[in-house]
């Protein structure tokens, strides 16, 4: 774990979070500043820093994080109505913290494209 990392921080319960799930592989917590009523950030407790560090042996573990968003979307009920799931990486989508995490995004409508004005 590099000793810069928020998220290695939070799932290390070195720094305060609102996790609101957790598992052997995975941790979820409240988005500091939330863009939408829901924002939730599912993580690995591994250390990967972007999608494109992401090797063959952790394909179980992304299909685990969808899992996770799937349980966290229903646990916030946003499952009946919708909400989208995002991946930013690298610079041009604007990703800032550089340990792999999923946006779980709802209880508004998120009729925006994909572009980031704080649609994450
Ligand atoms: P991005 O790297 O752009 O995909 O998004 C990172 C998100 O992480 C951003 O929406 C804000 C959130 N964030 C940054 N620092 C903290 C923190 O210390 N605690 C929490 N809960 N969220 C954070």
């Amino acid at each position: 774990m590099p000793d810069d990392c928020i998220f290695c921080k939070i799932i290390n319960r070195e720094l305060d979070a609102e996790i609101v799930y957790e598992d052997e592989h995975a941790v979820a917590f409240k988005d500091i500043n939330p863009a939408a009523p829901v924002h939730i950030l599912v993580v690995p407790r591994k250390h990967i820093p972007t999608l494109l560090d992401l090797k063959k042996e952790d394909e179980g573990l992304v299909g685990h994080l969808h899992t996770v968003a799937n349980e966290v979307a229903r646990a916030f009920n946003v499952d009946k109505k919708g909400f989208r799931v995002v991946i930013n990486c690298g610079a041009d989508a604007g990703q800032i913290v550089f340990h792999l995490h999923l946006h779980l995004l709802g209880g508004r409508p998120l009729l925006q494209t994909m572009a980031k004005g704080r649609g994450v």
